[in-house]
């Protein structure tokens, strides 16, 4: 079958943030690229996922000109709330570290870029086969893919491995050159989109003897809510009517606050784990987000990870076109990692902090019990949980 050979300069597999914002940020630098994507259109934009924007990523879309129904429509936060003992306790983000997240879906972020991308005439192929990358330790690689039934071959000069836990781009670094670390958690989320208004302004993290469960929202008239479940539960298991009981239930303050219950539109078990890889680069194929790295949604760190990946890597690409110089690119990894461990530190901490482990004993609990105790009424305590949550610095390369 003939084959179709084309050429960029950075080939990106994955039209997830991570592969939309670099996307983005080399058509900004001037820099040509091709987004391959393996779903439609429609499905990736209709991926219910991530919920929580830091500052970074919320200045990183704004600098792109992509903010305007972000602004919009998110909601900005100034906090969240910690509850435990049927009592919750704010942390002020804003008069701790001075800084504030957006609530605003990554399905609605995804849009965005996607739409942005259009207008930009940012190549982006949906439903694409049989990916497959060459001469990833060379100087000229290559992916290979099939597109509407036809044989492609676009050569690059490097290529932004953005597709995701499951994609093909981590596996295709050959063995024994990654490390992998791994933790996979004794239980999963259960997660809900509801017609409901949220019933207070601010997300809430609870602890209950029953299992953790989380408030938050999307929109003025979307509350979207976890809890705590087993790993490999069955989601027919879970009808509305269980899903609320339990909810309100785990949720329940001795001041009377519940979320409000309405229809639910959307519901999913996401499983937990941390995962990182070292490095995140071999030759000219560089990982990014979810490609690299797995958090558990504890710290609503995941989407956030995967768009300073891809700053740290633009800003690599820019500097190796601008002066042919590999420095940037060079200290890609290491610097994309010592950002990554503090977020998997900080989810690993919350996700520990916030849910009944199986395996604990009554010392685990009441040590749990006094760990919560203690960030929410220390200011040193809370702080810790305020700038990790906004989000860390991200290192430039320079
Ligand atoms: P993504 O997985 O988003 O995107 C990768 C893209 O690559 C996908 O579109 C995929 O179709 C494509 N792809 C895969 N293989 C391919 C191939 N061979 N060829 C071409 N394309 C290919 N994070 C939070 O912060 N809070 C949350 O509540 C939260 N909930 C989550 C729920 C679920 C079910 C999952 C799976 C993740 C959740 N996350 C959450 C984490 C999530 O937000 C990720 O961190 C984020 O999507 C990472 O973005 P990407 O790295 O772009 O990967
Ligand atoms: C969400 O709104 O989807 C969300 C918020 C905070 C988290 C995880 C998910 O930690």
């Amino acid at each position: 079958m003939e084959v179709i050979r084309t050429q960029t300069q950075v080939g990106i597999v994955g039209a997830g943030p991570a592969g939309l914002v670099l996307a983005h940020l080399l058509h900004a630098l001037g820099i040509s690229c091709v987004v391959l994507e393996a779903r439609d259109r429609s499905y990736v934009e209709g991926r219910v996922r991530a919920g929580v924007l830091e500052q970074g990523t919320v200045d990183i879309l704004n600098e792109l000109g992509l903010g305007d129904r972000m602004r919009r429509e998110g909601l900005t936060h100034h906090g969240v709330e910690i509850g435990f003992n049927g009592r919750r306790h704010h942390v002020d983000f804003e008069k701790l570290v001075g800084k504030t997240v957006t609530v605003y879906g990554q399905h609605e972020v995804v849009k965005d870029l996607i739409a942005g991308a259009h207008a930009r005439h940012i190549p982006i192929l949906f439903d694409v086969e049989n990916v497959s990358l060459h001469d990833i330790d060379g100087s000229a690689p290559s992916i290979r893919y099939t597109h509407h039934g036809l044989s492609h071959e676009l050569s690059c000069d490097f290529i932004g491995g953005c597709d995701g836990f499951h994609g093909v781009s981590r596996p295709s670094i050959p063995e024994g050159v990654l490390k992998i670390y791994e933790r996979v958690y004794p239980f999963s989320w259960l997660g809900i989109l509801a017609e409901a208004p949220p019933s207070q302004d601010e997300l809430v993290y609870m602890h209950s003897d029953r299992g953790f469960a989380l408030f938050s929202m999307r929109s003025p008239t979307v509350t979207r809510l976890y809890l705590q479940c087993a790993n490999e539960t069955d989601i027919a298991d879970w009808p509305d009517e269980r899903v609320w009981a339990e909810l309100l239930l785990r949720l329940q303050c001795e001041d009377g606050w519940a979320p409000h219950v309405g229809q639910i539109i959307q519901k999913s078990v996401t499983p937990m784990r941390s995962f990182v890889t070292e490095p995140m680069q071999y030759g000219r194929l560089f990982l990014a987000g979810d490609a690299a790295h797995i958090v558990p949604p504890t710290g609503a760190k995941g989407m956030n990870l995967a768009i300073s990946d891809v700053k740290v890597l633009s800003e690599g690409l820019s500097l190796y076109y601008r002066e042919g110089a590999m420095r940037g690119l060079d200290r890609y990894s290491s610097l994309c990692l010592r950002r990554v461990w503090k977020a998997q530190r900080f989810s690993w901490w919350m996700t520990s902090m916030l849910h009944r482990m199986p395996d604990a004993n009554d010392f685990d609990h009441r040590r749990q019990l006094a760990e919560l105790d203690y960030v929410t009424s220390s200011e040193a305590g809370a702080r810790t949980i305020a700038e990790n949550y906004v989000g860390l610095p991200i290192e430039g390369v320079d």
